[in-house]
């Protein structure tokens, strides 16, 4: 096992990293930019290293500055968390170059699952379905040639993208022309590679994410499903596992079809494959994420492993100690990601001191929390500053666990977005699992206003409710009815009685 590992990242990840090297006895070496200085991973960590000024790129994404760090104090391992470096293959290729191990997969991984043709093509190969779509497109008459035979509408993509950029929805072909040069031009300054492609469009579809480990001996396990609908502009809020509405039979089908795709690219460590739904539950491909991703934690409570330390086991040359059949989902987790921005003022980020900070205990809660009381909010930096994770028997529980918990955070100091989570936890079609990635934009109105509020209009909800079965019927009913304050709340679910409806079915009390 390694005995030093520097943490290239910030925040409340690398506080997590931290934290599970401790436990394993590894220690740790932060690094940090100038804004970071009294920040909470470099208190955390056993050294911490300055490594330069607030910007990320001549800090956090400085490869050399970050790599002489390494050497100099006698790091064996660097994990990257998530963003910045994590999917740099540069810096996976350096690391290797500079005999440190990077805790991810090789950098020709990462370099195929970067490229989105590429990994399309690699997955469709495996057996796995895919979005119906063309090769790379080198100029305008060849995107039209290539709708003739898609369709419209379509997607207009960057072959570098991922996340929200380099991307255009084009619906007649008059808008190939304008789409194409506006694509291009974004896919060229954002990634440095402005090649294209296209896909046929899927009208605001479900985003469902598989969970996988694979060790250096080709042992692959896949640990679930989790649904990551609840975004904004591309920014995830609100993520959960395992994912509402789908069955046993689709579960077990997509976390088979996600092993087949891991297996077929020869990953190593966590990963994870994205997928759209559709509303027939119809599901495609769409992309290999090579990083432990923010909403991991999730998964961590529901299936019961620790993705840090399996990460670091695995990179140290450990073998899985799991088979698939070791491996099931336990309850339901829902994770509120708590950002410093402002809800009532379009999202803007909202940097400053943090001059109270109280934050939610009790049974089933998780924080990964990157501030305390007292902590500036750098402007430099994602706004993302601590997870709310919460665990319950099943859906209904767990959303009314995580209401009592956003209840007692307290923030004070600066503004965060806990107002917009209590809104969503109280929405009817959150509630009935009856949600997509248009959610957001179909449902926000403005804070303020007595429309914000449609959970109010009992009419809606109780349409939302009418899809399910009995047990779950009721269930919605104590919380259209604020049950989270009754302690008389029984889960009579039987086991398997609640299949394909939005919910999982958590082990039942005995009445
Ligand atoms: C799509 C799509 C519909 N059809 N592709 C957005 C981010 C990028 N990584 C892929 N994205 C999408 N690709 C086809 N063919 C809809 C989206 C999309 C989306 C995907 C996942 C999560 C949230 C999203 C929000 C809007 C659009």
């Amino acid at each position: 096992m390694f005995k030093r590992i520097l943490i290239a990242n910030r925040g409340e990840i690398a506080v997590r990293i931290i934290r599970v090297c401790r436990e394993l006895d590894i220690e740790t070496v932060a690094i940090y930019s100038e804004a970071d200085r009294h920040s909470l991973h470099v208190k955390y960590a056993d050294y911490a290293y300055l490594v330069g000024p607030a910007p990320s790129v001549q800090s956090y994404l400085a490869i050399d500055g970050i790599l002489e760090v390494a050497k100099k104090s006698g790091a064996e391992a660097i994990h990257p968390g998530y963003g910045f470096l994590a999917e740099s293959s540069e810096f996976a290729r350096k690391c290797q170059e500079n005999g440190i191990v990077f805790i991810g997969p090789s950098p020709k991984v990462i370099d195929q699952m970067g490229d989105k043709v590429k990994a399309r093509a690699l997955m469709k190969e495996a057996g796995m379905p895919v979005v119906p779509g063309s090769s790379i497109l080198d100029s305008e008459e060849e995107v039209a040639k290539a709708a003739q035979t898609i369709g419209y509408p379509f997607m207009l993509k960057a072959v570098a993208g991922g996340g929200g950029k380099g991307l255009r929805l084009v619906r007649s072909s008059r808008q190939i022309l304008s789409s194409y040069r506006a694509v291009r031009s974004e896919a060229a300054s954002s990634f440095g590679d402005s090649r294209l492609y296209i896909e046929k469009y899927l009208d605001r579809p479900r985003h469902v994410e598989v969970q996988i480990l694979a060790d250096k001996y080709g042992r692959v396990v896949h640990l679930y499903d989790r649904e990551c609908s609840i975004q904004r502009r591309h920014q995830k809020i609100i993520e959960e596992c395992p994912a509402p509405g789908l069955d046993h039979r689709m579960r077990r089908h997509i976390g088979r079809i996600a092993i087949q795709g891991a297996r077929a690219v020869g990953y190593v460590g966590a990963g994870t494959l994205e997928f759209l739904l559709d509303r027939d539950n119809n599901f495609y491909f769409l992309e290999m994420n090579t990083r432990l991703q923010v909403e991991h934690g999730v998964t961590e409570r529901v299936i019961g492993i620790d993705l840090v330390k399996a990460q670091i086991e695995i990179a140290a040359g450990g073998s899985l100690p799991w088979r698939q059949r070791h491996i099931s989902p336990t309850g339901h987790a829902i994770e509120c990601r708590i950002y410093a921005e402002d809800p009532e003022n379009d999202f803007m980020p909202c940097p400053g001191r943090i001059e109270g900070l109280r934050l939610p205990e009790g049974v089933g809660v998780r924080n990964d929390c990157g501030v305390y009381e007292g902590a500036e909010v750098p402007i430099h930096y994602d706004p993302m500053i601590a997870k709310l994770i919460v665990w319950g028997e099943n859906r209904v529980e767990t959303i009314l666990r995580m209401r009592r918990a956003l209840r007692e955070y307290q923030v004070r100091g600066i503004k965060t977005n806990i107002p917009f989570h209590q809104w969503i936890l109280r929405h009817p079609r959150f509630m009935a699992g009856d949600f997509n990635t248009g959610f957001i934009d179909e449902e926000y109105r403005r804070i303020g206003d007595e429309e914000y509020y449609p959970h109010k209009d009992i009419a809606l909800a109780t349409a939302a409710i009418a899809a399910l079965h009995h047990e779950q019927q009721r269930a919605l009913r104590l919380l259209e009815q604020g049950a989270a304050e009754k302690s008389q709340w029984r889960d009579r679910g039987r086991r398997g009685s609640l299949r394909a409806v939005p919910s999982y079915p958590g082990r039942s009390w005995k009445r």
